[in-house]
């Protein structure tokens, strides 16, 4: 129903086996790691996929990269030659996944996207391996599993401005990049503009005034200062500067400050709760880049398979160009 607010790149076997034979002829990245510099992930994956993407599949990425979709997929990239297991503790050796790093890293460039890390969660690093984690089965994080993740956009709890700095504004993307999906777990994509078709106007309104508090989902740990970060009176919809309505929400995590408020959160609840959006499977190989204020995302609680096979994503937040402030550096390496 909504599959019209994507794109869909295929890249063709061919195409896959040149990209794969490209990226094992790299010369060596040396010590260089994503967390401890990005960049030559950066240059070399864009440069590799550059000169063996069909020109077809690099116009679909250049146009992309213009005019933003909601989201966009590609299927079949090159995996690692080496079979890696799925790590059980949420990190894995970085120097064992060159080749998913390097597309990974490469389709952010030729996306225009600048990856991000935040200091409170994943250990400040730029991947988060969406793996099962055993002790965090039955957690709201993407290491959990025994419960659903329900409609939600990611880290609602930083800032949304447009002259927001880099490492503490709201993540404008998730990208993935799939190493194994045997369960086929799919994300569930939501369109935030589907959404607000079916509230009413004074519902809508209501939701942009600065009349919420917002608290740091689970996966957060404290600052310096010894708290998570936490926000008081803002909006739960925004203008985007393309001019799209941006969301942030989380289930518990947000809070009216007013009568009216609460009953616009309880109405935006009573009708996302009742949507079911479009199901993407990120399979091995696979890609998926979404807008995080555009799109609301969940994933359904289920059995991984046995340990070193089960369900294994990697993340990467990026921030896009035109929405940052040229002075502002993006870090590429985790705020200490
Ligand atoms: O497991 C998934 O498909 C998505 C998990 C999630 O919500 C996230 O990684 O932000
Ligand atoms: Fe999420």
């Amino acid at each position: 129903m909504y599959s019209t607010l994507g794109s869909t790149i295929h890249l063709a076997d061919d195409a896959r086996a040149s990209a794969a034979a490209a990226l094992r002829s790299l010369p060596d990245l040396g010590a260089a790691l994503p967390d401890s510099d990005a960049q030559p992930y950066l240059e070399h994956g864009a440069k590799v996929l550059r000169n063996v993407l069909p020109v077809r599949c690099l116009d679909e990425l250049a146009a992309w990269r213009r005019e933003p979709t909601s989201w966009l997929t590609l299927t079949n990239l090159p995996a690692q030659a080496a079979e890696v297991p799925t790590p059980q503790d949420g990190f894995c050796d970085e120097r064992l996944v060159t080749a998913p790093n390097l597309v990974h890293f490469g389709l952010l460039r030729l996306l225009g996207l600048d990856p991000v890390a935040y200091r409170w969660e994943n250990e400040g690093r730029l991947i988060r391996n969406v793996a099962p984690r055993p002790e965090a089965a039955r957690t709201n994080t993407s290491w959990g599993y025994a419960q659903p993740l329900d409609w939600h956009t990611d880290d609602s709890v930083l800032d949304h401005g447009r002259d927001a700095r880099s490492a503490e504004a709201i993540p404008h993307y998730l990208s993935f990049y799939g190493m194994r999906n045997t369960e086929g777990v799919p994300t569930d994509l939501l369109p935030v503009d589907a959404v607000l078709a079916d509230l009413p106007d004074r519902v809508v309104a209501a939701l942009r005034r600065s009349e919420y508090s917002v608290t740091a989902p689970e996966s957060y740990r404290a600052d310096e200062h010894g708290r998570p970060p936490a926000k008081d009176a803002v909006p739960m919809l925004w203008t985007l500067p393309d001019g799209n309505t941006g969301l942030r929400y989380g289930p518990g995590l947000i809070t009216g400050l007013t009568p009216q408020a609460r009953s616009a959160l309880e109405a935006f609840e009573a009708v996302t709760g009742a949507m079911d959006g479009l199901p993407v499977l990120i399979e091995a190989g696979g890609f998926l880049v979404f807008d995080n204020r555009r799109v609301m995302h969940r994933r359904v609680p289920f059995r991984p398979a046995a340990a070193g096979h089960a369900r294994w994503l990697r993340r990467c937040y990026a921030l896009g160009h035109a929405a940052v402030p040229v002075t502002d550096a993006v870090p590429l390496r985790p705020t200490p």
